[in-house]
């Protein structure tokens, strides 16, 4: 890999985007470097993914504009398709995911943030989508996943627009989570995906299912894929840890089986 790199730390695997002088911008051979990394990353079972870009400057610039500028549209569709899978391999994860925005995150690189569960921002952090101003459009999933983010007024506004908000803008519409000093988005994603990973690993998983299963069907469907996850979820031996534990007044202590 020549642009990202992962790290393990107990249950926490970091994955860094750092192409830090053309700001992390995502060229062909880099959306290639993520997926691959996260199909690695997933074989290895770890609790939490944190995705960050290195620096201090940028999350991701967007996608690569001089790789993208000599492309025909055959080479454009299929580089979005790459993009496409591997935004998947985030929001489809059965592990939960968690974007520290250190940074521009513009075009494609709000769109690594927008396909992860959960994204936690550092002050400096700039969100927009410049791609109209290029002539072109959001290719990474920002057309589909910010308006079931955000609603979809205030997504056409932004991908219309092209306009920059920051990250103070970007907690009050709902776009992060959580904004944290310049410098401690990392820190503050690691200490959460540590609290994550103390949880019933099945048990946040089939979490997860179940609510990404909220934004695919309706409400009759979708409280009958719950009941069943539920259910599933007293097959392990984990429920039976953590729930004995809550009578034995210990702290529970999680397999995942
Ligand atoms: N693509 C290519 N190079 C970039 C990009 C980018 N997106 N962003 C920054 N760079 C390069 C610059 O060209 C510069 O390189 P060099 O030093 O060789 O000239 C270096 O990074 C540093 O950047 P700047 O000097 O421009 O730094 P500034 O602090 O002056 O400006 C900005 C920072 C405002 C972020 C500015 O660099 C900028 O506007 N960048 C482009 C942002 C943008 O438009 N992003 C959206 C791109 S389109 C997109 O993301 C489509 C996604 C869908 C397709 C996905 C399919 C997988």
């Amino acid at each position: 890999m020549d642009f990202v790199k992962v790290e393990r730390e107990g249950g926490v695997a970091t994955l860094t985007i750092d192409r830090q002088d053309k700001l992390n911008a995502i060229s062909p051979q880099l959306v290639e470097e993520i997926g691959q990394s996260l199909l690695e990353i997933e074989s290895e079972g770890p609790r939490v993914i944190v995705v960050t870009g290195a620096g201090e400057k940028a999350f991701v610039a967007g996608a690569d504009i001089t790789a993208m500028s000599a492309m025909s549209p055959t080479e454009a569709k299929r580089f979005a398709e790459i993009g496409h899978a591997a935004m998947a391999l985030l929001d489809k994860s059965p592990i939960p995911t968690i974007a520290a925005v250190n940074g521009f995150a513009l075009g494609g690189g709000c769109e690594i943030a927008l396909a992860c569960d959960i994204r936690i921002a550092a002050e400096n952090a700039l969100f927009g989508f410049p791609e109209v101003g290029l002539g072109i459009l959001p290719g990474m999933g920002g057309t589909q996943r910010l308006p079931r983010l955000v609603g979809p007024a205030v997504a056409k506004e932004l991908i219309f627009s092209a306009r920059r908000i920051d990250a103070a803008e970007a907690q009050e519409i709902g776009l992060v989570n959580r904004v944290v000093p310049q410098g401690e988005a990392l820190s503050a994603a690691l200490e959460l995906a540590d609290q994550i990973a103390t949880n019933g690993p099945l048990a946040v998983r089939y979490a997860k299912a179940a609510a990404n299963k909220a934004l695919d069907t309706d409400l009759v469907n979708g409280l009958e894929y719950e009941a069943d996850q539920f259910a599933l979820l007293f097959s392990t031996e984990d429920s039976r840890e953590g729930m004995g534990a809550f009578s034995e007044k210990r702290k529970p202590e999680f397999t995942g089986n």
